[in-house]
This record gives C-alpha cells, structure tokens and sequence, in this order.
C-alpha cells in the first residue's frame, strides 16, 4: 500500500493546548519505519497550515476558533480527496475536528467511484453536536453531525459533495455521550456499540458483522481513531480521558481483524496529546495499532479458529 502520511497540527478544535504536536509524536514514535517495515510505500507530505482565516459568527456563543476549523476543513477535504487518488490518506492529528475535513474528502472520492463509503469511528464520543447544540463550543465535538449532513452547518462549513449514510457508519467503544448527542442516536441508524456492549459480545463478534456489511456492499472503509477509544491506564496522551475504555487487546484485535478484511482505505490518528503523554507512550501504542492494522502479525499463518 502507499500511505499518505498528512501532517494535520490543529488543536483548537478542543479545549486544551498540546494537540498540535500530535504529529510530531507520532513521527517521533516510528510510524513510518513501521509502515515501511511492514512492505509498504510511505509518502510523508509534512504538515499542513491553513492559509487565511476571515472571521465567521455564529449564534451560539460558547462555539471556539469557528474560523480555524471552516478553514482546516476546507484544506483537509482537498488533502485527502487528492491523497485518495494515490493511495491511502493516513491523517496524523490534531483534535477531531479534523475529521469533518477527511470525512468530506473520502466520500467526495467514494462518490466519484461509485463505492458506497463505511466509515468504524473508535471513539468515547459520538462527535454528534450540530453547532447549535454544541455547549462546551470545542468543535472536535461536530464533525460526525457535519459529514452526516445534520442542519445547521449551511453557509459556515463547506457544503459536502456527499454526505454519509448513517447506515454506514458503526461507532465502538462509545461511553460519554451528551444529551443532544443522545437524542440524536436514538433518532438515526448509526450502529453504536457502546462499552457495555463490547463487554457483553465482545469487540470481534460486533466488528465482524460491520465488516461482513462493508465487504458484501463492496464499500471503502474509512477508519476515525481517536486517542480516547482507548483505556486512560494504556493511552493517558489526551485530553478528554474516559474511564473504561478499550484494553490493549481489544484494540489491537480490531487492527488485526481489519486487517484481515483488506477494506481499509483511509485512516484518522486523532486526539493524541503528547503534552499530557508519558514519554511517548501512547503515541507508541497508536503506531503499534497502525502496525497491525497494516499487516504486523504475530505468526505468519492465519489465526485459528478452532
Ligand atoms: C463533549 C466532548 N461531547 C463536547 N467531546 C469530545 O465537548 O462536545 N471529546 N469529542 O473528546
Ligand atoms: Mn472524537
Ligand atoms: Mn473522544
Ligand atoms: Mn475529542
């Protein structure tokens, strides 16, 4: 595979400083050396800067640095709608607001092939406020509401060439959800496998059916991991720690069985903090967690099932 490595600094997308350093923590932490590694092409393209930002207003008060992310939406959807066209885009936060960029990129490139777009988002939160919902106003909080095609982002946030069915979306590893987010999921088709159900079926019956979904659909499949989907005791590098998280085998578990599926073709690394890391610790486990995703095993032969 050739992997697109986007250097994506953002972080006033959340309401704590550190984020922008994301990139080079995961850098710092091998990522290409273990993609290369692993038999793949890598294309580091840097980091990118948003040019100008015009003051944009919105109703709600409480909304942070609107302009900042209209902008790095823009930049990202061009970047990974590009990058698309290569290879695969491996966007290296930088907060979640991020994803309103690379969400709208994707499926603009699955519309132009006519392949329906998946997208497993590994996360504690849905990231499902419309900007008139949002309280806290840190837009990491927005982009699965934006690229779902919710109301409210008109005329602020580049219009989308293809919003996302939400069919076509499953979330794992969901527990802190905010009441609007709440009644929203109650209302949609998004497939959320929260915590309690991972604990109760465990995370590879739960991914197989997606995966079974994408692969019979012919779909690409865009993957959206934030730091936060992870337990604190094993990833402490960001801002908005859960407790009761994912464990370090449940996450590499998914790696592992998408990497058997073969659809991945797209990637978010967001959220990563290393302000607030433990020398590297979590940057070195997200690079662990591409490793398998993209092909480290531990035996050279399939896992059996019995
Ligand atoms: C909360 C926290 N739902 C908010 N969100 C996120 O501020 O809107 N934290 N995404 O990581
Ligand atoms: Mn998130
Ligand atoms: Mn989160
Ligand atoms: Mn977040």
């Amino acid at each position: 595979t050739t992997c697109i490595l986007l250097g994506a600094p953002v972080q006033e997308g959340t309401g704590r400083l550190g984020c922008d350093m994301g990139p080079s923590a995961f850098r710092a932490a091998g990522l290409a050396g273990a993609l290369s590694e692993l038999g793949h092409t890598v294309l580091d393209r840097g980091n990118l800067a948003p040019a100008g930002r015009s003051e944009i207003r919105h109703g709600n008060p409480a909304i942070k640095s609107l302009a900042d992310i209209v902008a790095w939406t823009e930049l990202l959807a061009a970047a990974t709608y590009e990058a698309s066209a290569e290879g695969m885009p491996i966007t290296l936060g930088g907060d979640h607001s991020l994803a309103a960029g690379t969400l709208s990129g994707i499926s603009r490139r699955a519309a132009e092939l006519g392949r329906p777009l998946f997208v497993l988002w590994l996360d504690a939160h849905p990231d499902l406020h419309t900007l008139d919902s949002t309280e806290s106003g840190n837009l990491h909080g927005v982009p699965m509401a934006y690229a779902t095609g919710q109301p409210g982002f008109d005329g602020i946030f580049p219009p989308l060439a293809a919003p996302l069915d939400p069919a076509r979306i499953c979330m794992m590893g969901i527990r802190s959800v905010d009441p609007a987010e709440r009644a929203r999921l109650a209302a949609s088709d998004i497939a959320v496998h929260d915590m309690r159900a991972i604990d109760e079926h465990g995370v590879a019956a739960l991914l197989r059916g997606f995966i079974a979904q994408v692969a019979d659909a012919g779909g690409l499949l865009h993957v959206s991991l934030d730091v936060d989907f992870l337990d604190p005791d094993i990833a402490p590098g960001v801002g908005t720690t859960v407790p009761g998280g994912a464990t370090f085998r449940e996450a590499h578990l998914v790696m592992e069985m998408l990497c058997d599926s073969g659809l991945v073709t797209s990637l978010d690394l967001v959220e990563l903090n290393p302000f607030l890391d433990e020398r590297g610790r979590t940057a070195r486990l997200m690079v662990d967690l591409v490793a398998s995703l993209m092909g480290r095993r531990v035996l050279d032969r399939p896992t059996r099932s019995h």
